[in-house]
């Protein structure tokens, strides 16, 4: 294909039903993704959470990093990493889980990471909250939006720009926003936004923006490319679409026993089994259940408690495995009545698919 990517409108590459090209595969090495055989922990390693950078990652140094409030406020300030640092400090579990998780099977396909069910993860994360520092700029009564941007820049749609994100006064109010410099007790890696970023407890990962520099308060709404020509649930071409926001409720299944290498199917003997996994909502809504599905019927997990407001939850069942191919599954509930549908409910870009995770096993007779 000969379009030039950085001019306007430029269209993003063709996709091929069924064949990922060499660009897909290109975005999917460097946006890794978590270890499903991770799911029994309450934290996940940091090396094995989950990445989505859309550009590069930039090499920052935290020694001279800045952080300024800018715009619309009547005391605009600057920080150091210093100067962070010695405000009052907060850590919190929070499950970060990326709007794209679960695209994999929308058709037609559209170019973006192709995600199966491996882009979540909780980390303890280490900072203060933003509403504060937000105050003592004074932002101006006129202030509808406070965009946050990232230092890393490129192209998309022809379109060039920081990565930035906004969030409005109320949803600040709302939220718990962090400005984060720790991850699971250590400073945070570069591909995880060092030396600062935000976490919005509660919210697909989009609107935790990495790399931060500013924060720039704004008198009209904020019309950053990442804030309004993407992340927006659209059921065809001409649709505007709905803001992604909050986190669907869902969860994930430790996969059973052990893989073939090539087909990855799973390979376990007959007995008894510990199925679990971890469940999660968005919002702060805790989980009320999970259901396990072994052959055609549900049977209601033990929920293993979670950590914090807005992390994800354990759960458990015994399973007796008899000799057999066995097609699992894992269906959470949440606290407000939400459960996860049986079928992907699928926008154009395979936005926040919170479908069942189904899991086959193929179960062996047991050693004698
Ligand atoms: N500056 C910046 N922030 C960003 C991104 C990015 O590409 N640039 N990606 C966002 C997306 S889409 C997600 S899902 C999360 C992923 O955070 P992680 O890579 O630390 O897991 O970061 C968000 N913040
Ligand atoms: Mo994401």
């Amino acid at each position: 294909m000969t379009t030039n990517p950085f001019a306007p409108g430029a269209p993003r590459p063709p996709v091929t039903e069924g064949v990922f090209s060499p660009e897909e595969v290109a975005l999917a090495n460097r946006n890794s993704g978590a270890l499903l055989e991770t799911l029994g922990l309450d934290i996940t390693p940091t090396g094995t959470h989950y990445l989505l950078n859309h550009f590069d990652v930039p090499v920052l140094d935290a020694g001279d990093h800045v952080l300024s409030f800018e715009g619309a406020f009547d005391a605009p300030y600057t920080l150091n990493m210093e100067d962070i640092r010695a405000l009052p400090q907060v850590t919190r579990p929070v499950t970060l889980e990326c709007a794209g998780n679960g695209r994999i099977g929308v058709s037609p396909r559209c170019f973006s990471m192709p995600w199966a069910y491996e882009a979540v993860g909780t980390s303890e994360w280490t900072g203060t909250l933003v509403a504060p520092l937000l105050e003592r700029a004074r932002p101006r009564e006129t202030v509808q939006d406070f965009a946050f941007l990232g230092a890393d820049y490129g192209f998309d749609k022809g379109q060039p720009h920081f990565f930035g994100r906004s969030l409005t006064p109320d949803q600040i109010a709302d939220l718990e926003v962090m400005l984060v410099w720790g991850m699971n007790g250590q400073p945070l890696l570069p591909q995880h936004g060092a030396p600062l970023r935000i976490i919005v407890p509660g919210w697909y990962g989009m609107a935790s923006v990495k790399w931060l520099t500013r924060i720039e308060a704004l008198s009209g709404r904020y019309q950053g490319f990442q804030q309004v020509q993407t992340y927006r649930l659209r059921v065809h071409e001409d649709d505007s679409g709905t803001p992604l926001t909050t986190i669907r409720v869902k969860s994930l299944m430790k996969p059973p026993g052990v893989p073939d290498w090539v087909t990855r199917q799973r390979w376990i003997q007959a007995g008894r089994v510990t199925l679990e996994g971890r469940a999660w909502s968005g919002g702060g809504v805790p989980i009320e259940r999970v259901d396990v599905r072994l052959g055609d019927t549900w049977y209601d997990a033990e929920l293993t408690g979670r950590a914090d407001t807005y992390a994800w939850t354990g759960w458990r069942l015994d399973w007796d495995a008899t000799p057999g191919i066995h097609d699992l599954a894992c269906r959470a509930t949440d606290a407000e009545g939400n459960t996860q549908p049986l079928e992907a409910p699928f926008d154009m870009a395979g936005f926040a698919n919170n479908s069942v995770h189904r899991v086959s096993v193929h179960v062996a007779e047991a050693d004698v």
